[in-house]
C-alpha cells in the first residue's frame, strides 16, 4: 500500500503565494543595487525551510540566511544551491566542510580564524562575513582595531575570502529611532576601519528594510515580514505595503459529546459545565506547539468563535461547541474561516509573546501543506517522508 504524506487531522497550511508576494513587494521598494537575503532559519520561522527558500529565490531573493550549520546543511541536502550565510557562530572545526559545501560563515574573532585556518583545505576558500556588534550585544567585534587585525590576517591567509560585513539592530521595530540611529552611526564609523570595504554590507532586518532606506548599504535581511507578519505591533501602521499572513493552523473535531451540569473536563478538572453543554475534542496539544497557556483562547468552528475549555494536553485540546457538530468538522486555530479570522498576533497576545515565537513553536509533528495558486503543491511531514 502506498503511504500518504500524513495520517492525522491536524496540519499547517503555508500559502507560498504570500511569501512570493512579500519578497517581490520588498524588491519593488528597494533601490536596484540592494540585494535580499531571505532569512529561513528555524525551519523558515516554522514555515518549512526548503519550500520557503525556493519560493523566495524565485521571487528574486539573492541569498539565503540561516542561524546554524545544520540548517544550512539541511538546505544543501534538499538541493538548494544558492549562497547561504550562517548568521550564528559555527565551530572552527567545521570550517572545511563549510567551504566544501559553499556555505558562508559569520566570523567575529581573530582566534576563530587562526583555528579555522588549520582546518581548511587551501584549495577551497571559505567565504566569510565579519559581524560587527554595534549595540545588540550578542556576537560581533566592537572596535576598529579588531577590524584591522582581522583584515590583515585575512590578507595574509588565502584560505579566506572576506566577502561581507554586517551588524544587527536591536530596536528597528520601535517607533523611537534613537537607538537605531546610534547603531547605524557606530556601524558607519566602524566601516571606515576597513582598508578595503567588503563587497556585501548589510544591516537591516524586516523592520529596518521596510522603513529605513538610509541603512540599506547594499543588502537587507528579510525575515518575519516575508512570512506576512509585522516585526512589531507599533510599526504595523507604518509598513509600506499590506502584509498577508502565510501560515494557517487547522484541525478537525475527532470527538463530540454532551456533558451535564457539574461534569468536568481535562487535567486538574479546571473546567466544569454550568449546564448541558457540547464539548469537542481536537487532536492537537502542547507537543504540537499549541501550548497550555492557550486555555481560554478562541478557535473557529462552523464560522464562529468558540473557547478552549479545560487544560490543553500534550496531544489533545477540548473546546466548547455551540451545538452538536459532526466529527470531522474543520476547526481553524490560526487563519480564517468564513468571516472570522484568528491572526498569529492574536495568539501571540494571548501567550504574552511575539508573533515570531508562535510560528517557530509549531512543532515538526505538524505536517505542512503548501498552497500555491489555490492548490496543494506539496506536503511535508517532519516525522515521515
Ligand atoms: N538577521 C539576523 C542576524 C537575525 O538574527 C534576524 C532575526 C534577522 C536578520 C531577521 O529579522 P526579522 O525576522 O526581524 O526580519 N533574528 C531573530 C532572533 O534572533 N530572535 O528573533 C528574531
Amino acid at each position: 500500500m502506498e503511504l500518504q504524506s500524513f495520517y492525522r487531522d491536524t496540519w499547517a497550511e503555508i500559502n507560498l503565494d504570500h511569501i512570493f508576494y512579500h519578497v517581490q513587494s520588498l524588491i519593488n521598494i528597494l533601490p536596484e543595487e540592494v540585494k535580499v537575503f531571505a532569512v529561513v532559519k528555524a525551519n523558515a520561522y516554522g514555515h518549512g525551510d526548503v519550500q520557503v527558500a525556493r519560493t523566495a529565490l524565485s521571487a528574486g531573493a539573492n541569498f539565503l540566511a540561516v542561524a546554524t550549520f545544520d540548517e544550512a546543511l539541511s538546505l544543501r541536502q534538499k538541493g538548494i544551491k544558492a549562497p547561504i550565510l550562517i548568521l550564528g557562530a559555527t565551530r572552527p572545526q567545521d570550517a572545511a566542510l563549510a567551504a566544501e559545501l559553499d556555505l558562508t560563515l559569520t566570523v567575529f574573532q581573530l582566534d576563530w580564524l587562526k583555528q579555522a585556518n588549520e582546518e581548511l583545505n587551501k584549495s577551497k576558500r571559505l567565504r566569510i562575513h565579519l559581524k560587527i556588534d554595534t549595540g545588540m550585544g550578542r556576537i560581533g567585534i566592537k572596535s576598529g582595531k579588531e577590524i584591522e587585525e582581522i583584515e590583515e590576517y585575512i590578507s595574509e591567509h588565502s584560505a579566506f575570502y572576506l566577502e561581507g560585513t554586517f551588524t544587527h539592530f536591536a530596536q528597528a521595530d520601535s517607533l523611537d529611532k534613537t537607538y537605531y540611529n546610534q547603531q547605524l552611526s557606530t556601524f558607519e564609523e566602524l566601516l571606515k576601519s576597513f582598508k578595503q570595504r567588503p563587497e556585501i554590507v548589510h544591516s537591516s532586518n524586516s523592520a529596518a528594510a521596510l522603513r529605513y532606506p538610509e541603512g540599506y548599504f547594499n543588502a537587507v535581511r528579510f525575515g518575519i515580514s516575508m512570512y506576512g507578519l509585522t516585526p512589531s505591533l507599533e510599526i504595523e501602521p507604518e509598513l509600506p505595503y499590506p502584509l498577508k499572513q502565510a501560515i494557517s493552523l487547522k484541525t478537525k473535531l475527532v470527538h463530540v459529546k454532551k456533558i451535564q451540569k457539574g461534569e468536568k473536563v481535562g487535567y486538574g478538572s479546571t473546567y466544569e459545565a454550568s449546564g448541558e453543554e457540547w464539548i469537542g475534542t481536537l487532536p492537537i496539544g502542547y507537543a504540537d506547539g499549541w501550548i497550555r497557556k492557550l486555555q481560554g483562547q478562541e478557535v473557529l468552528v462552523d464560522g464562529q468563535r468558540v473557547p478552549i475549555v479545560g487544560r490543553v494536553c500534550m496531544d489533545q485540546t477540548t473546546i466548547k461547541l455551540p451545538s452538536s457538530l459532526p466529527v470531522g468538522t474543520e476547526v481553524t486555530l490560526i487563519g480564517s474561516q468564513g468571516a472570522e479570522y484568528i491572526s498569529v498576533n492574536e495568539i501571540a497576545k494571548k501567550l504574552e509573546t511575539i508573533n515570531y515565537e508562535v510560528t517557530c513553536m509549531v512543532s515538526n509533528r505538524v505536517p505542512r501543506v503548501y498552497i500555491q495558486g489555490g492548490e496543494i503543491v506539496e506536503v511535508s511531514n517532519g516525522l515521515i517522508s
